[in-house]
């Protein structure tokens, strides 16, 4: 499609795309690949078009926004593109004071820590955030009509990862205080999580609604609950957020190798993102035959001789074939000092010896 297409209502969206039938469940040869965190830090055009904008100023900027999120798939190839924002987009629009600190993360001027203060942040119409989310979609038909072919996969915190840092007031290791709030206040714990899962489903649907061709909800800290808590306080939530969204559905997290079966969330999620601790195989044993896995090449071995790096993408590979469909992707986000051409070779090397 010409860019043209990215000015009508409802680009064209290219949902016969590889990894679109993949996530529906069709194994799908060459393997899809893309990376999570494929754009930012590790492309040196990242870092110079960055340079005196904001992280989340750039993301509010559409043609910022859009030819970030064109960059790494110009360079390496990859099956899709994915959506340059933040999982704290949708905070900043609800008019929550939010920043992100390099080198850091998102850091919340007011941490919501109290009844009164969820009471507060619950106040606020998440229709308000759908009207302020303009330039979220103004980017994302943008990038729709460049991409042509290749699909773009727009994605939304999940609410536990959210209220962990909305509740701590920014990064945490174990998040306590959100974890807390769950058996100590739960009426509080259920009305947060309630909104943040409408906030993030609203996000979801800017981006599908201008031409998103899949969803991945990253609940990124969720490995830090038990499998008693997961179910408890938060499956309901990440289901709701996920449920609505208009495009096939990939939900991910890190370290959850005991809460696998659990983020299928019912049914909800058509793909289920794996870390790089548990081999696919292993994976896809507890998944069961009707969930796509992605994953899971580990982000530290990026680093290692060539060799190295080529014998454990084969190892993936090989291992995503237990699945019923696998999209090939890093256990975690690409890290910053991964030299990019590495990703490039990637590509080509799961291209080729799944032709
Ligand atoms: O100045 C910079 O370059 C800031 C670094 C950066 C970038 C490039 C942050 C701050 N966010 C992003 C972009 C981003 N964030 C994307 C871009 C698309 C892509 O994948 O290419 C995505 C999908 C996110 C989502 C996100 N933000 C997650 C979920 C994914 C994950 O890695 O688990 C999380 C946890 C965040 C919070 C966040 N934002 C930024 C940082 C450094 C962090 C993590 C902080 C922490 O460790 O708690």
């Amino acid at each position: 499609p010409s860019s043209a297409g990215a000015a009508s209502a409802g680009a064209p969206r290219p949902d016969a795309s590889a990894l679109v039938r993949a996530i529906r469940g069709e194994r799908i040869d060459p393997v899809p690949v893309w990376f999570m965190r494929q754009a930012g830090r590790s492309l040196p055009e990242y870092r110079e078009l960055r340079v005196g904008t904001r992280m989340l100023d750039a993301c509010l900027t559409p043609d910022v926004a859009a030819e970030i999120t064109l960059q790494p798939v110009r360079r390496h190839g990859v099956d899709a593109g994915i959506f340059f924002s933040d999982i704290v987009v949708p905070l900043r629009l609800a008019g929550i004071d939010v920043v992100i600190e390099p080198g850091r993360g998102p850091v919340f001027a007011d941490p919501v820590r109290t009844a009164s203060d969820v009471a507060k942040i619950v106040a606020i119409d998440p229709e308000e955030v759908a009207a302020a989310a303009e330039p979220v979609r103004e980017a994302v038909r943008i990038v729709v009509g460049e991409l042509g072919d290749t699909p773009l996969i727009g994605f939304a915190g999940a609410p536990f990862t959210l209220a962990a840092y909305l509740i701590e007031g920014g990064p945490s290791k174990e998040h306590l205080r959100a974890r807390a709030m769950m058996h100590a206040d739960p009426a509080a714990w259920h009305d947060l999580a309630g909104w943040l899962a409408r906030v993030s489903h609203v996000f979801l649907r800017a981006q599908t609604d201008a031409g998103a061709s899949a969803v991945q909800l990253f609940d990124s800290w969720a490995g830090s609950l038990s499998v008693a808590d997961y179910r408890a306080f938060v499956a309901r939530h990440s289901r709701a957020a996920l449920a609505g969204a208009d495009a096939p559905r990939i939900h991910f997290g890190v370290g959850t190798a005991h809460l696998l079966p659990d983020m299928r969330l019912e049914g909800t999620a058509d793909a289920v993102g794996v870390d790089w601790r548990t081999p696919l195989d292993e994976a896809a044993a507890v998944l069961g035959p009707d969930v796509t896995v992605q994953g899971n090449i580990d982000p530290a071995l990026l680093q290692a001789p060539w060799d190295v790096v080529e014998a454990h993408v084969r190892d993936v590979i090989e291992r995503g074939r237990a699945a019923r469909s696998h999209i090939l992707n890093l256990g975690h986000g690409v890290p910053p000092e991964t030299d990019p051409d590495v990703l490039t070779r990637i590509v080509a090397l799961a291209h080729e010896v799944t032709a």
